[in-house]
């Protein structure tokens, strides 16, 4: 077995497996200090027996994690206790998940039914995905906040484009800029526009036929959340038992990574699902008459991994009463083992490919470590996309994406090459599953986390640029420091950018016009070829002829059809006879670094 073979067999094992070999060093578990007072607990929920009270300063062997708990070791005893609680010494992400079956009581076992998901997802697989920051796209009042009449506004640019499906980013009553902890699940942020504006935009979207969804986090509400506010300090609140509460006095609680703002709901509390499930109704049928042709099309589900799997299954079941074309489109951000757990036909209809773009943007707090600057293999991309698809239940969809809203922006992670943030468009474009394009992705802005202590993730979200001097009508200005990544004349505008048929806007049109004009380049006919050796190689079908795309993330001039010949057993196309689509540095015998090829092969 050769080096590079035995590597690639590592890495379809590990996504099998789903150990990662980094993990494998805090196997054996890594010193931990309780720096304040919580209980070692039997399973991670208020429903497990306490078996110890850690106090501060009570040292622990951590040896595992599960959602928003460590499993540890006290005095000979094993259990859970809130992460938040414990200063690991080491790298706590090097600590293996804890399977859901180990951690979660028996009861909790699902039991698939993949034709639920199958009808849902027939239209959702068609489906070009745009990730909207309402609050950054477009302005309709002059307030430079982005709102819905913004986004309504917008649709002709969106459609040009040629995105059928928005994602909003959360758009629902929230104290913060993002929206992602929330108040009132029925409400719209006022800053956004009313109910009544949200509901002209699905009739807008859905006469142009487009979809809808909006984003849904659920894993832990404000804590300005009336519900919330009742509760705290109050242990007899009738709303106790809707958090998870680490002290007697309720003051105490679990929160999402430990941030007070956001206390996590506690989903072992049958009120607490009931609430979550009426919420997320609400909004498939707004008017409540039964009939859901005025509500969207389904949710993002944010932090979904830190909601128990049987609770989307329970949504699921749910939502087929109201709508059983709606989808539920996950935020499981872990490796393909754990994202299967909750692909599994009877809950989510969708799930973001997260493996993947590890794969292809490197470590997140390293910009440029990845294969999008050349790093890596091809062929792990390959391995690492067809291992997530066998995993997942029949029907189920995968979301690709190359970067999202808590991500570096692409071309921050490509430093700012244009011909490798294109060759990644290609990819995402082509690659089977729902590819989703986050707002100003398709004009090349940067956007790189910021330090604090004031602003963080607006580094990534900043006002998308319709115009060269950043002023005019729609344009969004609630985020302007002098150190923001896109500035006026900076070539980064819809205006700069229109007319030059080598834009990045334009290559996005482009390839998005071929996946409208070739059913081929979007159906579920794919083969991401093996061993095509340092080149990507997909492959797809139509009734007249093969379609092959090519793409060179390496830094050196590949071969392409001898590539593509050896991936075909040897078989030799009539590549005469072959229409190149579109392409960069294709030479044609060879591609250049950077460079990508999609081929119409007539039969
Ligand atoms: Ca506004
Ligand atoms: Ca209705
Ligand atoms: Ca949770
Ligand atoms: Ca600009």
């Amino acid at each position: 077995m050769s080096l590079r073979r035995f590597f690639l067999c590592a890495v379809i094992f590990t996504a099998l497996i789903g150990a990662l070999p980094l993990a494998a060093r805090a196997q054996d578990g890594l010193p931990g200090e309780v720096t304040s007072p919580t209980a070692l607990r039997t399973a991670p929920s208020l429903a497990g027996r306490p078996l110890a009270n850690l106090q501060t300063g009570d040292k622990v062997t951590v040896t595992g994690r599960f959602r928003a708990w460590f499993r540890l070791t006290f005095n000979g005893q094993t259990g859970y206790a809130l992460a938040d609680r414990i200063r690991v010494q080491g790298d706590a992400n090097r600590l293996p998940d804890i399977p859901p079956a180990e951690a979660l009581p028996p009861t909790a076992a699902p039991t698939a039914t993949p034709a639920a998901v199958t009808t849902a997802t027939s239209w959702f697989g068609e489906t070009v995905l745009y990730s909207l920051f309402v609050r950054s796209f477009r302005d309709s009042n002059g307030d430079g906040i982005g709102d819905l009449r913004g986004v309504i506004d917008g649709l002709d640019y969106l459609q040009g484009l040629g995105v059928n499906g928005l994602w909003l980013l959360p758009i629902f009553a929230s104290p913060s800029y993002h929206g992602y902890d929330v108040t009132d699940y029925q409400q719209i942020n006022p800053q956004y526009g009313t109910k009544d504006d949200l509901l002209t935009l699905i009739a807008e979207l859905k006469r142009r036929g487009m979809y809808l969804l909006l984003d849904l986090p659920v894993n832990h509400t404000s804590n300005q959340h009336p519900f919330f506010k009742d509760a705290f300090g109050k242990p007899t609140s009738l709303f106790s038992q809707f958090y998870v509460w680490s002290n007697a006095a309720q003051t105490d609680y679990l929160s999402f990574n430990g941030f007070r703002p956001m206390p996590e709901l506690n989903f072992d509390s049958r009120a607490v699902r009931d609430y979550v499930t009426r919420m997320a109704l609400y909004w498939l049928d707004p008017n409540g008459d039964g009939d859901p042709s005025d509500g969207i099309d389904g949710y993002r589900l944010d932090v979904a991994k830190d909601v128990p799997a049987d609770y989307w299954a329970e949504l699921r079941t749910a939502m087929n009463k109201v709508n059983p074309r709606a989808v539920l489109l996950g935020e499981v951000w872990a490796e393909g083992r754990i994202i299967a757990d909750f692909l599994r036909g009877d809950g989510m209809n969708a799930a973001f490919d997260f493996p993947a773009f590890n794969v292809l943007a490197g470590p997140n707090s390293a910009p440029g470590e990845g294969l999008l600057n050349g790093v890596g293999e091809a062929n792990v991309l390959g391995l690492t996309m067809r291992a997530l698809d066998a995993m997942v239940a029949p029907g189920s969809v995968l979301a690709r994406f190359s970067h999202n809203h808590d991500t570096n922006r692409l071309m921050s992670i490509v430093r700012g090459d244009v011909a490798r943030a294109k060759m990644a468009a290609v990819w995402l474009l082509t690659a089977p599953g729902v590819p989703t394009v986050y707002y100003g992705e398709e004009i090349g802005m940067a956007g790189v986390k910021a330090n604090g202590p004031v602003y963080y993730d607006e580094y990534r979200r900043e006002p998308f640029d319709w115009y060269a001097a950043e002023s005019g009508p729609g344009m969004t200005y609630w985020f302007r420091p002098g150190n923001r990544n896109n500035g006026p004349n900076d070539g980064i505008s819809v205006e700069e950018q229109q007319a030059d048929p080598d834009s990045v806007l334009n290559t996005y049109r482009a390839l998005l016009r071929l996946r409208a004009e070739h059913p081929a380049l979007r159906s579920r006919q794919v083969q991401i070829v093996r061993d095509s050796g340092p080149l990507y190689v997909v492959q797809r079908w139509a009734d007249d002829a093969l379609y092959i795309v090519a793409i060179n993330f390496t830094r050196d001039v590949q071969p392409f059809w001898a590539a593509v010949y050896a991936a075909a057993g040897g078989q030799q196309y009539d590549s005469a006879r072959a229409e190149v689509l579109l392409s960069a540095g294709y030479q044609p015998e060879s591609l250049l670094p950077a460079g990508y090829v999609i081929v119409r092969l007539p039969r």
